[in-house]
């Protein structure tokens, strides 16, 4: 394809406003602040960690994984909950809102036991 003057100068502006936006939107990347990603993993009847401190406004994800069976984590206080899949990886994004410490548990029976399966979150300012 051959470009005339005109058509040169519109291909030099669309490279110029690609390159432009490629710029801000990498800016963008590095500002918003990176979710740390804390592995959970869950066994019969227990959360390793057990407890986890976080600090409030700041963005997590947890990692949920388990080798057993079925299992869940829920976390009232903040309407979070999902499913512990075994040989899966579960992503959840939390961020949390308010201080305090705050009770996660299991609510998919997995055997005896699983009443007990609980761990704890601290979030601190
Ligand atoms: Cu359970």
């Amino acid at each position: 394809m051959k470009l005339d003057r005109k058509g040169l100068r519109i291909a030099a502006a669309a490279a110029l406003l690609a390159l432009g936006s490629t710029v801000s939107y990498v800016a963008a990347q590095t500002a918003a602040p990176r979710a740390k990603v804390i592995k959970i993993s869950a066994k019969r009847f227990d959360y390793t960690p057990g407890h986890l401190t976080l600090k409030k406004g700041e963005p997590v994800i947890f990692e949920l994984t388990t080798r057993d069976v079925l299992m869940g984590l829920n976390l009232p206080d903040f309407n979070l909950r999902a499913d512990i899949v075994p040989d899966k990886v579960t992503r959840v994004r939390f961020v949390p809102d308010k201080t305090g410490t705050f009770t996660f548990l299991c609510d998919i029976f997995c055997g005896t036991g699983h009443e007990q399966m609980q761990g704890s979150i601290t979030v601190v300012e």
